[in-house]
């Protein structure tokens, strides 16, 4: 990352590193999840359906999210113990980082978007906040449902999420844009990655494209001096060990879904 990159993610709460990832590593990946996708599902991971509750294809059943999949996959959690990704994080952070969670989106053509919202809302880093390593798969724009961000938001408190629109966002919760600012889209190539603070407004429109898939990883990260985060969150040095860290209150998974209907 350039010095300006440096400067934009302290003055706007968000920055791009470019190509940080080969093509030919984004398409490792992206071979992995096809591959898991294929072999079904894991409880508590990743539980593809068939078909909504009145018999259409939800493209979200077909290609849900993967959750913590560097517990299931050891090129996931390569990908999130990334040196590149540590480097960066820890200049940002100003100490050495652990990892909190993994998560990779297929959304497929048709897949509704995640509503705007702040990840400390769910994670509950305690003092401070997260920081998001959002690793693009495919080309991300607009027209594939592109992550958005509010600059300026992270350096303002959480907010007391509205209900979000289920038409067009597979989470609940929505944080309007607060006055006098607004979202703006985030352009991305495969291997770029855009890290964010968990405190910076972000989300998702739906993915209106007609045959784009908009692939991403995404992981999490704390600084070392984090005294309290989440259950749903178990951190790991970025060498891999377990560091078990006191329990806070409120938290829950990245994005809490709408009440998933029935088997069909
Ligand atoms: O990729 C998306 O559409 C949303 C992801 C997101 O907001 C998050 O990781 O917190």
């Amino acid at each position: 990352m350039t010095a300006m990159d440096m400067e934009a993610f302290e003055e706007d709460g968000f920055a791009v590193a470019r190509r940080l990832f080969s093509r030919a590593e984004i398409d490792d990946l992206c071979a992995e999840f096809t591959a898991l996708h294929a072999a079904g599902p894991v409880p508590g991971h990743f539980e593809p359906r068939a078909c909504g509750i009145d018999g259409t294809a939800d493209p979200l059943h077909v290609h849900p999210r993967v959750m913590h999949p560097h517990r299931i996959s050891e090129l996931s959690l390569r990908f999130l113990l990334d040196p590149r990704l540590r480097a960066i994080l820890e200049t940002l952070l100003g100490e050495e980082v652990l990892a909190a969670q993994s998560m990779f989106y297929f959304k497929p053509p048709g897949a509704r978007g995640q509503a705007l919202h702040q990840d400390n809302f769910y994670l509950r880093v305690e003092p401070g906040t997260c920081v998001a390593a959002w690793i693009a798969c495919d080309v991300v724009d607009q027209g594939n449902g592109g992550l958005e961000v509010v600059p300026g938001t992270h350096r303002m408190d959480l907010f007391c999420p509205e209900e979000a629109d289920a038409d067009v966002s597979f989470a609940r919760e929505y944080v309007p844009p607060p006055p006098g600012l607004a979202a703006v889209p985030v352009v991305m190539e495969p291997g770029d990655v855009l890290f964010f603070n968990g405190s910076l407004v972000h989300g998702s429109k739906p993915n209106r494209s007609a045959d784009r898939f908009r692939r991403s990883f995404i992981g999490h990260y704390v600084g070392r001096s984090t005294r309290r985060i989440g259950g749903f969150y178990r951190t790991l040095t970025m060498d891999g060990s377990p560091v078990a860290l006191p329990e806070s209150e409120g938290a829950g998974p990245c994005g809490a879904e709408f009440a998933a209907p029935g088997p069909h």
